[in-house]
């Protein structure tokens, strides 16, 4: 272990304390205020993109959406530690990784059911969302096989939750990662909840980084509420995967502990599983109010500062929600995303559908009857 990082209470390494002060001996790793300040804003971006999807799912204009705030410090801190040009492959809730590689109305296109969205997070280098658990993890083994074997030094980063870790996929990515030293980062968002289902009542290991010690690799345990222990941990593990020392590419298991606010979904009730009491005694370590207070104790923020980052951010969102409204699909694009080349199926329904519209024309055909 690092000497710039920290054990908490509960044995997961932290960087600063719950309220936001540089804990004793610990480094602050090496970044520019720029940045530090920087992840300020993304952590900030994040929440409020997320404050304003679930409304609009509220008012009709946004599809089903999984919230994201309490974990932002987890996505914004891991994603500095990557190149841009490293793959991130996310599980659904992991918009702060998105903030940080750049926002555009099409992400948010994705929430309001075009799949543009997903074709566009791969000019990001973030693979299409992957909503069905786990099975993007034997991917992000391969891809980093792969790079591996072609002398390609990108770092595949791979995001999964708490319940993902209870799929067979999990298993089979992690022990044949170890197996042949396929250098992948398993990035763990443990936000104690599978839908309803507690951690405790996932797995009955102690910790989920513990579980790398039967693979044969490390695990390691962060405060995911904290962005720059998230970025420190996240930054060794990087190194582990492109250069390490002695040359031997390793993957790494994190274990971000973190906690999700709101629903699992908009289309969750969490007051039937859990009460606020938990979720307030979570709330005591947002990496918003933390990063706040370390970057105000170093002159780098002020209210001033802080009332135009939130007011840059505010019309930032304001303007990709228009532009991401204003978009209109065409019909044909039903047929695009399934397969690589068209199959004969495929052609035919398309044909049939071109047929429909110019006997019907679309706003006849799309008539909620
Ligand atoms: C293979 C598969 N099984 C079940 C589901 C239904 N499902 C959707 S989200 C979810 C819970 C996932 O929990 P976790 O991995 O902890 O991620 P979180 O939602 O907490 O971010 C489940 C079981 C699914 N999408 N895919
Ligand atoms: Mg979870």
């Amino acid at each position: 272990m690092a000497d710039d990082a920290h054990a908490t209470r509960d044995g997961a390494r932290q960087l600063l304390d719950d309220d936001g002060q540089v804990r004793a001996d610990a480094t602050v790793p090496d970044l520019s205020d720029e940045t530090l300040v920087a992840m300020y804003r993304e952590l900030k971006l994040a929440r409020h993109l997320d404050e304003r999807a679930v409304s609009l799912q509220r008012q009709g204009r946004m599809g089903t959406y999984p919230p994201l705030a309490g974990q932002e410090a987890a996505q914004v801190g891991s994603t500095h530690a990557l190149r841009d040009d490293d793959w991130i492959l996310d599980q659904y809730r992991e918009h702060g990784a998105v903030v940080v590689r750049g926002l555009e109305p099409e992400y948010l296109r994705y929430w309001m059911g075009h799949e543009v969205g997903n074709e566009w997070l791969t000019s990001r280098n973030i693979f299409p969302l992957n909503i069905s658990i786990a099975s993007h993890l034997p991917h992000a083994t391969g891809m980093a096989w792969a790079a591996r074997l072609q002398g390609d030094d990108r770092v595949v980063c791979c995001h999964f939750g708490d319940g993902a870790t209870s799929e067979g996929d999990f298993h089979e990515a992690l022990n044949f990662a170890g197996v042949f030293d396929a250098p992948a980062l398993f990035f763990c968002n443990n936000n104690q909840y599978a839908i309803s289902v507690p951690r405790e009542e996932q797995t009955a290991s102690a910790t989920i980084a513990q579980k790398a010690d039967a693979y044969g690799f490390e695990g390691v345990r962060v405060d995911g509420m904290d962005p720059l222990a998230v970025y420190q941990v996240t930054k060794e593990a990087v190194e582990k995967a492109r250069d390490p020392e002695g040359g031997e590419l390793r993957p790494t298991l994190v274990e971000a502990e973190m906690y999700r606010y709101g629903a699992h979904t908009t289309a969750d009730d969490p007051t039937r599983y859990r009460d606020d009491e938990e979720v307030d005694r979570w709330r005591k370590r947002d990496p918003i109010p933390r990063m706040e207070a370390f970057l105000r104790d170093r002159d780098l923020l002020d209210d001033g500062r802080i009332d135009a980052i939130e007011e840059r951010n505010r019309e930032r969102i304001a303007d990709l929600i228009e532009a991401a409204e204003a978009y209109e699909p065409d019909l044909d694009d039903w047929f695009e995303h399934a397969y690589a080349e068209e199959t004969p199926r495929v052609r035919e329904a398309r044909e049939y559908l071109r047929d429909l519209r110019e006997r019907h024309g679309d706003d006849a055909l799309l008539r909620d009857e």
